[in-house]
């Protein structure tokens, strides 16, 4: 089955225009920076960007942003209550007629996945709860980057971060499994969750053409290849996107009411195509092969795809 896209089916098609431009700090080839650049074009000039602590806060430099729209800074288990905060100042101006209906703003969190796995969790589940009408776009790049490349609920098996190296001890590096935030969400109800990759614009555009329409809380949660953090060469961030997806690894999918759809479905290249491209997986390899904890990557993603293939839409 080929998913329906209802607005965006052609590149051309997308907007021409950049709300996030060039110049800003963050890393050259950052793969989060490219999928926020993509998401952008889609959500349009009219939108408040509350941005957790993290890499993006790089993004302005007082009194600076490369964003046409507004952007609010708030510490990182903060955002979903600043986004709060927005929203109901918005909706009393504008049913005070300070504010025409036409200008109203989207909300939009902005924040790594050290913020959106664990600090703003319950700040997050408690806004789902009030049925906060914004957006929550997750940049995830598996650790927490800008203080360093810590290890975070959303760094997957196998993977190195700097505290969570490999040694004698651990020679996986680490062998805690990835919060499944998707499902966290999911199991919250609300009306529109989806992953994304930079890779496949007309998938992620899609997406968040749909997720404009509909009213409440929202999350985009965008895997973010990190060079710096993952180590490669900045060139190589399409192909590592590409290749997380393209393994299976990565989902492409989408939640509205509830229901699950795969938005695409690979052909699923081996998980170690992705694997070797990284020097966070690097001793997976060398000086020895690991066999046991690539056939665990290797397993765990086919147990998924057999999944999805046996279970009817929920
Ligand atoms: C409560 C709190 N603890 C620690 C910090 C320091 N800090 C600033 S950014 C950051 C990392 C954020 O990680 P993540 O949300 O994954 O975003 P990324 O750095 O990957 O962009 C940390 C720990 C902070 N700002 N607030
Ligand atoms: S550390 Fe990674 S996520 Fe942060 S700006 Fe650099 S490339 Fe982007």
């Amino acid at each position: 089955m080929t998913w329906p896209h209802e607005t965006y089916s052609k590149i051309k098609q997308l907007p021409l225009e950049e709300q996030v431009l060039p110049g800003t700090s963050l890393c050259a080839g950052c793969g989060g920076l490219e999928t926020l650049r993509l998401a952008a074009k889609v959500l349009g000039e009219k939108v408040v960007f509350v941005n957790a602590a993290g890499c993006f806060t790089l993004l302005a430099v007082y009194p600076f942003t490369p964003f046409h729209g507004s952007w609010l800074y708030t510490t990182m288990g903060s955002a979903p209550a600043g986004a709060q905060g927005i929203r109901d100042a918005l909706d009393v101006l504008i049913a005070k007629r300070r504010l025409p209906k036409e200008e109203d703003l989207k909300v939009v969190v902005l924040a790594g996945d050290g913020t959106t796995y664990e600090m703003a969790l319950s700040a997050t589940s408690a806004a789902i709860g009030r049925n906060l009408d914004f957006y929550y776009f997750c940049y995830d790049n598996e650790a927490y980057a800008n203080t360093g490349v810590q290890l975070s609920s959303a760094t997957p098996y196998g993977a190195r971060t700097t505290t969570s190296p490999c040694s004698l001890q651990h020679p996986a590096g680490t062998v805690r499994e990835k919060k499944d935030i998707f499902e966290i969400w999911r199991a919250h109800r609300p009306p529109y969750i989806a992953t994304l990759s930079a890779r496949y614009p007309l998938d992620l555009a899609e997406k968040l053409a749909r997720a404009s329409r509909i009213a409440g809380p929202k999350l985009l949660l965008a895997l973010s290849p990190c060079p710096t953090g993952w180590g490669f060469d900045p060139f190589q961030t399409p192909e590592v996107a590409r290749l997380a997806v393209e393994t299976g690894l990565w989902p492409l999918k989408e939640a509205v009411q509830g229901e699950v759809t795969h938005t695409y479905v690979p052909k699923r290249r081996p998980v170690e195509d992705y694997l070797r491209l990284q020097e966070r997986f690097r001793h997976l390899f060398e000086p020895t092969r690991q066999e046991a904890a690539i056939r665990h990557i290797q397993d765990r993603v086919d147990a998924y795809w057999s999944r999805v293939r046996a279970e009817p839409p929920r």
